[in-house]
C-alpha cells in the first residue's frame, strides 16, 4: 500500500526549498506527499535574494494537519521543516501531541538567509524546548548542530560525533548531524547516531567514495560520505535529505538505511540542479531513480 508523509513545512516560491521540494521528493520515492504549510517564503530579486516572510495563521496551520490526517487516518512519517517563529512552533507542537504521530523527523531550520540571528534565538529555544522532544530523528546542518549541541566549535569529524551524541542524549532517538561540505574533505560528510551498539566493522576511514559508506570507530556511530559535487552549494539540498529521509522511513526502512538512500538523493538532486538567475542554483529531484527501478 502506498505510504503518506506530511511535511509540515513553509512554501518557496521557486521551487527550489520548502514543502515543494519535499512532496518532490515523496513523490519521486513513491510516497504520496501531503502538506500542512507553515509560512510562505518568496525570494526578493531586487534586495539581493533576501527571504521575504509570511507566517500562516496559526489555526489554518492547525487546519490543514486537521484535514491530512482527516482525510488519510493515518500518516507513515511526518516530516517538519522551516516553522520561523515561536508562535507557529506553538501549535505545530500542540498538533504533534495531539496526533500522536509514529515517525517524527525534525530538519530543525534555525535560520535562512535574510533572517535576523536576533530571531533565530527565540526560534532556536522554542524548537528545542516543544518540538525536539517529539522527534524521532532529526537532520541538523552544521550551524545547527552547533546551536543543539551547545558546542563552541564543530570543525572536524570527531567533534561532529561528539556533538550527534550530545544531541541524542538530550532525547532524539536519531540524529543525522550534517557538515556537508564544510570540513573540506572532498566529501559531503554526515554522521549518524543512534546511540545502539554495532558490531566493530573498521579501524580505519576507508575512501571508497563511489557510494555512502560505513566508517566505523568501535564506538555507536556511522559517518556518511559521498563525493561533494562542485564548488557551490545548493538550494534545497537538506530540504531533499529531510524528505528523503521522511519518505523512506514512511516505508519502512531503518533511520540509518533511510539516511544512506537521503545521501543518494541529494547526490542525484545537485547534479540535476537547475541554474537560473539567482546566484544559487536548485537541487531537482526528479532524475532520481531507486535501485530496484533503475535497473528496469
Ligand atoms: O532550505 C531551508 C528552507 C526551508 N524552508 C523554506 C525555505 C528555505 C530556504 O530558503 O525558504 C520555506
Amino acid at each position: 500500500m502506498t505510504k503518506i508523509a506530511l511535511a509540515i513545512a513553509g512554501s518557496e516560491a521557486s521551487g527550489g526549498a520548502g514543502a515543494q521540494t519535499d512532496i518532490k521528493t515523496f513523490e519521486q520515492l513513491g510516497v504520496f506527499g501531503a502538506t500542512s504549510l507553515t509560512c510562505i517564503v518568496s525570494f526578493d530579486p531586487n534586495n539581493d535574494w533576501g527571504h521575504r516572510f509570511v507566517p500562516v495563521d496559526p489555526q489554518v496551520i492547525h487546519d490543514q494537519i486537521e484535514a491530512a490526517v482527516a482525510v488519510h487516518g493515518h500518516i507513515d512519517a511526518v516530516k517538519i521543516g522551516m516553522l520561523g517563529t515561536p508562535t507557529t512552533i506553538n501549535v505545530v507542537a500542540e498538533a504533534l501531541k495531539e496526533y500522536d504521530f509514529d515517525q517524527v523527523i525534525v530538519d530543525p531550520v534555525l535560520i535562512c538567509k535574510g533572517q535576523e540571528a536576533g530571531a533565530a534565538l527565540d526560534t532556536d529555544n522554542a524548537l528545542r524546548a516543544q518540538v525536539m522532544p517529539f522527534a524521532t530523528m532529526t537532520t541538523p546542518n552544521l550551524f545547527e548542530t552547533q546551536i543543539l549541541s551547545g558546542m563552541d566549535e564543530i570543525t572536524n569529524v570527531s567533534q561532529l560525533k561528539d556533538a550527534a551524541k550530545r544531541i541524542h542524549d538530550q532525547g532524539v532517538p536519531n540524529v543525522l548531524a550534517k557538515a556537508g561540505t564544510l570540513f573540506d574533505t572532498g566529501t559531503a560528510l554526515d554522521v549518524f547516531y543512534d546511540g545502539s551498539t554495532l558490531e566493530h566493522r573498521s579501524e580505519e576511514h576507508t575512501s571508497e567514495l563511489q557510494s555512502p559508506y560505513v566508517f566505523y570507530d568501535g564506538s555507536t556511530l556511522e559517518v556518511l560520505e559521498v563525493p561533494a559535487i562542485g564548488e557551490e552549494r545548493v538550494s534545497g539540498a537538506g530540504c531533499t535529505l529531510a524528505a528523503a529521509v521522511t519518505a523512506e522511513i514512511a516505508k519502512g526502512a531503518t533511520p540509518l538505511d533511510a539516511a544512506r538512500t537521503a545521501k543518494q538523493v541529494v547526490v542525484s538532486s545537485i547534479e540535476h540542479r537547475m541554474h537560473g538567475n539567482a546566484p544559487f542554483d536548485c537541487v531537482f529531484q526528479g532524475y532520481y531513480r531507486e535501485p530496484a527501478l533503475a535497473t528496469n
